[in-house]
């Protein structure tokens, strides 16, 4: 058994103290007892009695069997979907460790299957089509419409047969640019079932970054739409897309279609720029197509999708992931951690553009068979009220959001929350960076009326779906903490050395085996996916994530230990930002690092050295903000730029980094030992430029 399972075998979850264990005693033994108690709080007794795992007795049971018995646990679950040919003798082999050569990880190989099959058909042929699969909410209030199981089937084949018409065949990548339409989804699906490979680039990127992506993984289609209103803004995504691939053209990389779908709410038809034999308008061709669409068998290991996602270097790096272990992986997490029931509404505020929106808003919930809301719009447009009105009017029961949104609706006040009735709600999420503790209790008592389990899933981009979270009705929760692996996850907390830590303590995440949601490659960087997750400490994967472990094992995650930066959820390397930056013709070098921010989590701060002779001025700053703006999206443009005469570097040319965060979070008194840079009066500068 793993060091975490001796932890909460021995019941030392539980701080000393009578009082509480029997407390606890009472839980497991299913009296009806709930309080919250100093820093634990405890799910209620009508909760836990009707929860999937309503103990931490029923939870060890089934956690322990799942590392003593890999393959039969996931064999068990795995044989809920449909398989057109099982799986081979072996359920999985692994090489974490590379001392022993390269890494490789699979799941169910040999297995046939399809995911879109077991996300549609399966649930239509069981008799479940008629059940709304999406209700969708506009930008605008009033503005919806709703897809039933069967409904969805019929529009994702008419697109699953148009791309084949276009020549789209298995294995082939296709890059999907669109805003939460319902056509987002639709098209993901429509790629799986005809075992092409989608990448779904988030509509905020630039066209540079879009390009990127595109010569990246050379797709034959992209599909996006002419334009979304967002709040009160209107986005050209279709201007996007053509600056785009006029980009990648230039570069050898042709798109040979744009399938493009009209908007109508937001930008008129007539209106959108056009370049004929490329574009194609989504309504003149795919309702023409059948209506049903022979699913294409795929193995377990062919790939599902690319995502890409920011590391601390440069290039954004293409998550690959494969289908069968990310059928069965994320289909139960989303089970378990929402504590799912087929009457539930769910909402996932994500964006399909991220890995949340891909699990937990498309394949997790439609695997499940459950009715997911799709929003368009801006969680605080019109009003502060909006999201609240959306779940009274869908009567949403699982409400699943990142803490930056749970921040910026904090500071607007209870009344915004407290004018709807939200009775239906029953399980809240919350992803995508660490929730502080006041932000959980507000989450907990107003938007909850301290009555729905949080859970506080954490997860990547890489690790396909939740690797620690709480799931309702089992544990007592702690505000803040992730609490306990999910079933087949062995986390590991390691020291700079790479040596496994006990007990209390803190350090880097690692996992010691592989989990069947995990990422396999990417894309066609075997070795970058070598070095950056498995040789920082060899025999586990390594998340870049810090995160302490306490007196009763529960998980505190501390944030990124690399040079990732976490802006409201999103990833973002620093050196993209940099990269960025320096791009522009008047800045010399730029260093860019993270600082708390009240709302976002982190803020981009930037420290820009200029050219030999160049001033400072508003309009420059303003420029170069524009530049990172047009170069990644808005959502990475820095919120601070500091004018720097010279950067802290050491003799071999390193910038110092850990002065730089100290310097913008002007913790002055703790630069520590700066007799280690060539020049240290740089620093000196630097703080006496702090407020220009
Ligand atoms: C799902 C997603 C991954 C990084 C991850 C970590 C942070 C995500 C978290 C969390 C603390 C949570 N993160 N969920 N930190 N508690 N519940 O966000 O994927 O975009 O790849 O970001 O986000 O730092 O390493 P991705």
């Amino acid at each position: 058994t793993s060091d975490h399972l001796r932890h909460v075998d021995s019941m030392s979850i539980l701080p000393s103290g009578a009082g509480r264990i029997s407390k606890l005693n009472a839980l497991i033994l299913g009296d009806s007892l709930a309080s919250e108690e100093d820093d634990l709080i405890f799910p209620s007794p009508s909760f836990s009695s009707q929860a999937l795992v309503p103990s931490p007795q029923k939870y060890m049971e089934m956690y322990s069997r799942s590392i003593k018995d890999p393959a039969g646990f996931w064999s068990d679950i795995a044989s809920d979907f449909y398989w057109k040919t099982r799986w081979g003798p072996q359920v999985y082999s692994e090489n974490l460790d590379i001392r022993k050569g390269n890494i490789k990880i699979e799941w169910f190989k040999g297995g046939i299957t399809n995911i879109c099959y077991n996300c549609l058909d399966r649930h239509v042929e069981s008799g479940n089509g008629d059940k709304v699969a999406f209700f969708w909410e506009g930008n605008e209030p009033g503005f919806d419409a709703m897809l039933t199981y069967s409904q969805l089937l019929s529009r994702v084949c008419q697109l699953a047969n148009y791309l084949k018409d276009v020549g789209i065949c298995k294995g082939d990548a296709v890059i999907i640019y669109l805003p939460m339409l319902m056509e987002l989804p639709i098209a993901m699906l429509a790629c799986s079932r005809i075992g092409a490979v989608h990448s779904v680039v988030f509509a905020g990127f630039s066209a540079e970054s879009l390009a990127q992506r595109i010569m990246d993984c050379k797709p034959k289609v992209v599909i996006t739409c002419n334009a979304v209103q967002r709040g009160s803004k209107i986005i050209y995504l279709k201007d996007i897309v053509d600056a785009a691939l006029t980009e990648s053209a230039e570069n050898g990389v042709a798109v040979d279609v744009c399938l493009t779908y009209a908007n109508e709410l937001a930008m008129k038809k007539e209106s959108t720029k056009w370049k004929e034999g490329r574009d194609i308008w989504w309504q003149d061709v795919v309702p023409n197509h059948p209506s049903a669409c022979d699913i294409e068998w795929v193995d377990a290991e062919d790939p599902l999708f690319l995502l890409y996602t920011s590391g601390s270097t440069g290039k954004p790096k293409g998550v690959l992931h494969t289908t069968g272990g990310y059928m069965v992986y994320t289909a139960t997490t989303f089970k378990y951690a929402f504590d799912y029931k087929p009457s539930d509404v769910y909402w996932c505020t994500a964006d399909c553009g991220w890995i949340t929106g891909h699990s937990y808003v498309t394949y997790g919930p439609l695997l499940n068979g459950a009715t997911v809301v799709v929003f368009e719009g801006a969680p605080n447009y019109p009003n502060a009220g909006r999201c609240w009105e959306i779940v009274d009017k869908f009567k949403v029961s699982i409400f699943y959001t990142a803490p930056t949104l749970v921040r910026s609706l904090m500071r607007e006040g209870d009344q915004h929350v407290k004018r709807y009735s939200r009775k239906s709600l029953r399980v809240l999420g919350s992803v995508g960076e660490p929730i502080n503790p006041s932000a959980w209790r507000w989450f907990f008592n107003v938007v909850g009326d301290s009555r729905c389990p949080i859970s506080d899933t954490w997860w990547q981009t890489e690790t396909g779906g939740f690797l620690i979270t709480p799931l309702p009705g089992a544990w007592p929760q702690k505000p803040g903490s992730a609490t306990f692996p999910f079933f087949g996850v062995q986390p590991v907390i390691v020291d700079e050395k790479g040596v496994e830590i006990e007990g209390e303590c803190s350090g880097y995440l690692c996992v010691k085996a592989s989990w069947p949601g995990a990422f396999r490659t990417l894309y066609g960087d075997h070795e970058r996916y070598e070095t950056t997750y498995f040789s920082a400490f060899p025999g586990y994967y390594f998340s870049g994530d810090g995160c302490s472990r306490d007196k009763d094992g529960y998980h505190w995650l501390t944030g990124r230990v690399d040079d990732v930066i976490n802006v409201s959820g999103h990833r973002i390397g620093t050196a993209e930002v940099e990269s960025a930056l320096v791009s522009h013709p008047q800045c010399a070098e730029a260093a860019v690092v993270g600082v708390e921010h009240e709302v976002k989590g982190q803020g981009i701060y930037a420290f820009v050295s200029l050219v030999e002779g160049v001033p400072y001025s508003e309009e420059l700053r303003k420029s170069l903000i524009t530049t990172v703006r047009n170069q990644i999206g808005a959502f990475a443009a820095p919120d601070k730029i500091h004018w720097a005469p010279g950067l802290p570097k050491t003799r071999s040319g390193k910038i110092m980094r850990r002065i730089l965060r100290k310097i913008a979070s002007r913790q002055l008194n703790e630069l520590g030992d700066t007799s280690t840079l060539a020049d240290p009066s740089v620093v000196d500068q630097l703080i006496a430029l702090s407020d220009a």
